[in-house]
């Protein structure tokens, strides 16, 4: 395995291969009991741990584009200008990592992925995304779960610009499944008639992610 880079991985991306093949951290429950708000087998952190698969780019918003290609009516480039020109909206979400920290009450401001949606318009036979990062990172999510009313393209994190090691400018936040679909430094959003995996869905994780049913590996 090496990643998308074509490079040696490093130590956690190592590590997170064999959880994958060891099964680790499963406890065998499933299902959101109600009023429950951490998943089974995750922990709680207060600080806000950076994971990625090493290469952070530097990339100035005025630099940066992102690429709406594929399975849509109206395929874009939007550049940092047209993105602040869409409908800017609020969400709070919690986070759930796979590596089972948790971080509550996270504060994001960006593009709501429905209002990306009825930009582009996706086509009716549209099933499902394949995210890219600048870092070449890929993630896979079906149409739906993309859509979902908590999505956000996101570019501020409790009130400032996001951070260059946590996506920034712009990263995705699909906080119903765990954080390796929230793809970093995103570039580019495929839209495709069929799933195609992206790089962690290739190495051993589930291809949908739902950490109230641990869909931790494939
Ligand atoms: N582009 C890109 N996005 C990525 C990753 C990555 O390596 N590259 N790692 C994923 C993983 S495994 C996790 S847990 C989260 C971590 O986000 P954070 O560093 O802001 O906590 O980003 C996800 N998005
Ligand atoms: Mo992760």
């Amino acid at each position: 395995m090496t990643t998308p880079d074509g490079d040696e991985p490093n130590k956690l991306t190592k590590s997170k291969l064999r959880w994958a093949d060891e099964g680790k951290f499963l406890t065998g429950g499933s299902r959101k009991p109600t009023g429950e708000r951490l998943p089974p087998g995750q922990h709680l952190v207060r600080d806000w741990p950076v994971l990625d698969l090493g290469l952070q780019p530097d990339i100035a918003r005025e630099k940066w584009t992102l690429e709406i290609t594929g399975s849509v009516e109206r395929p874009a480039i939007l550049d940092w200008r047209s993105f602040g020109a869409l409908p800017q909206s609020g969400k709070r979400s919690d986070i759930h990592c796979v590596t089972t920290w948790s971080r509550y009450d996270n504060d994001w401001n960006g593009v709501a992925t429905r209002d990306l949606l009825d930009h582009v318009q996706p086509t009716a036979d549209a099933a499902a995304v394949l995210l890219h990062g600048y870092d070449k990172y890929t993630t896979n999510l079906t149409l739906h779960d993309f859509a979902s009313p908590d999505g956000l393209l996101a570019h501020s994190w409790s009130g400032q610009p996001l951070s260059r090691d946590h996506g920034g400018p712009v990263r995705l936040v699909i906080p119903h499944l765990y954080f390796w679909k929230s793809a970093k430094w995103l570039r580019a959003i495929q839209f495709l008639t069929a799933e195609e995996l992206g790089f962690w869905e290739l190495n051993g994780y589930h291809r949908r992610g739902d950490p109230w049913a641990e869909e931790r590996y494939s």
